[in-house]
């Protein structure tokens, strides 16, 4: 079985010491921490969320999923922020991040928070289940260029609309770019809610602000 299948099966099998040493012989073998991340680790967990959804998985094996995929994270990281770090741009952006109000999901978020900073951003991670209030408080705060919203469920996506109505009622839309993504979000749905870009993963959305960067400093 080639080795990226194999880190794909064992985290669906949620094997942990299968994942950590499929993992560190996939590195070994030279393919990138970021490829790991965004390829079968990421599968293997839109698979778990499969058998989640027919129920032959439970909560407890969703969190279990979690755990492995973080417990590799722990020396992946690392790595990914050092491949990260080679598209760091000249003058990096404020960012203020957060997992929408009503959604705990954050590995996604925080591997994109991981990869912006090593490309040379200022990340304000506001955390998990952050209601609109405080995105605009942020704002304010950090004076912030960028607003990026993580969301994996239907109905916190949903509540992306009242971030952006809010930050509008603050006079504050006009001064930021709004960027979201996750895997309840869609790119209709980045226009449907008046945001200003739609990221698939980690890497679209550091090229879409470094795009920004090079934009604002020119
Ligand atoms: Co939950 N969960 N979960 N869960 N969970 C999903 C999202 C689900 C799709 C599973 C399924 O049924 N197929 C489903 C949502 C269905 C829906 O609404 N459409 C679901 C559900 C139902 C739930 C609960 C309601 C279950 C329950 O309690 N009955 C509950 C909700 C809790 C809450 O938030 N209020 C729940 C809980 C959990 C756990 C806590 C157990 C755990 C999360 C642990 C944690 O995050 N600390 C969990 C997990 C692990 C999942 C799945 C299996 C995996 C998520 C994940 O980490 N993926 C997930 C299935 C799935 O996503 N298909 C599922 C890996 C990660 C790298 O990908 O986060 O998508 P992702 O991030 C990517 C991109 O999306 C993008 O870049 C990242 C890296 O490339 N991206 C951005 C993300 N944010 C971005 C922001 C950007 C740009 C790009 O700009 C700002």
């Amino acid at each position: 079985m080639d080795v990226l299948e194999k880190i794909r099966r064992c985290l669906v099998d949620l094997d942990r010491v299968c994942v950590e040493e499929a993992v560190r012989e996939a590195l070994r073998s030279g393919v990138s921490a970021t490829e790991i991340v965004l390829g079968p680790l990421s599968e293997g967990m839109n698979e778990i969320g499969k058998l989640f959804e027919s129920g032959e998985y439970f909560i407890a094996e969703l969190i279990e999923a979690a755990d492995i995929f973080k417990n590799v994270m722990k020396f992946l990281e690392p790595l990914i922020r050092a491949e990260s770090s080679k598209n760091a741009v000249r003058k990096g952006l404020r960012i203020v991040i957060g997992t929408v109000k009503g959604d705990i999901h954050d590995i996604g978020k925080s591997i994109v928070v991981a990869m912006l900073q090593a490309a040379g951003h200022q990340v304000i991670d506001l955390g998990v289940d952050v209601p609109a209030e405080r995105f605009v408080e942020a704002v304010k705060e950090y004076g912030a260029h960028v607003v990026g919203m993580s969301a994996l469920l239907t109905s916190t996506a949903r509540y992306m609309k009242t971030v952006v109505e809010e930050l509008e009622k603050a006079g504050l839309r006009k001064r930021v770019f709004i960027i979201i993504g996750g895997a309840a979000t869609t790119p209709e749905l980045a226009k449907e809610i008046g945001a200003d870009a739609w990221a698939r993963d980690a890497v679209e959305a550091v090229k879409i602000v470094n795009r920004l960067a090079q934009e604002l400093s020119s």
